[in-house]
């Protein structure tokens, strides 16, 4: 199996199934595709049918967005358990995927990973930029994010420290957003983290050991 990445700097799609396939060890090769460089739209092209990654190559055929293949994970490795054993849990777990995979815009928007108008390059693994106000839409997403993180702990969140207790398949959609918080420096307790319940997620997201690897191999092949 090959997974065709972005920038692993900064492309927040591609981690999440580099996150799911280390997490159920299956074996697979990294190719890194840079973007924004004047080589990207012939590579994108040539490795990916809609131009853009991850893709993951398997059994002679490519597989493409990060959602179809953490799906496909889940469905070649079972044992890794990536969704909740708990109906109720797993219904909830594959809403926030989702949720996470269509929306967030705002966050997405203004607070981007990559090379911003101004040529700054905004990386997953730091250094983090000084803290800046949000918007009224980044703080809708905010509000957002914290709502479902207490919730699904407080429901679910007993049997460990992810969002529904062990790691399941939204904490590897969260991890990227955990890193915007990061970046961006945003105080989730200023967006309704009264309890310091999804600060404290936001943490074990960005200190899990997969995390930690991609971020070592990110500044380690592109600084
Ligand atoms: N929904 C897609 C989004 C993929 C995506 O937008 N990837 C970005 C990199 S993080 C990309 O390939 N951008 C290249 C371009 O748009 O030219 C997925 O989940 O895989």
């Amino acid at each position: 199996m090959e997974l065709v990445v972005g920038n692993m700097t900064f492309s927040t799609w591609s981690l999440r199934p580099w996150l799911v396939l280390k997490r159920c060890g299956a074996e697979f090769t990294v190719r890194e595709v840079p973007l924004y460089g004047p080589e990207s739209p012939a590579a994108l092209a040539e490795a990916s049918p809609t131009g853009k990654v991850p893709v993951l190559n398997v059994d002679g055929v490519t597989i493409w967005d990060s959602m179809a293949i953490c799906v496909f994970a889940a469905e070649r490795f079972p044992d890794a358990k990536f969704w909740p054993a708990d109906a109720h849990a797993r219904w909830l777990a594959r809403s926030v995927a989702c949720e996470m995979h269509s929306g967030f815009g705002a966050l997405r928007n203004e607070c981007g990973m990559g090379p911003d108008a101004a040529g700054i390059i905004h990386t997953m693994v730091g250094p983090d930029r000084a803290p800046t106000p949000t918007s009224e839409s980044v703080a809708a997403d905010v509000r957002r994010f914290v709502a479902i993180v207490t919730e699904m702990r407080a429901r679910f969140g007993a049997g460990g420290p992810y969002l529904f207790g062990e790691w399941s398949m939204p904490d590897a959609f969260f991890t990227p957003l955990a890193t915007r918080f990061r970046h961006y420096q945003i105080d989730l307790a200023a967006h309704g983290d009264s309890d310091g319940v999804a600060a404290k997620y936001v943490a074990e997201l960005l200190q899990q050991p997969d995390f930690l690897e991609w971020a070592e191999q990110a500044v380690t092949v592109r600084p």
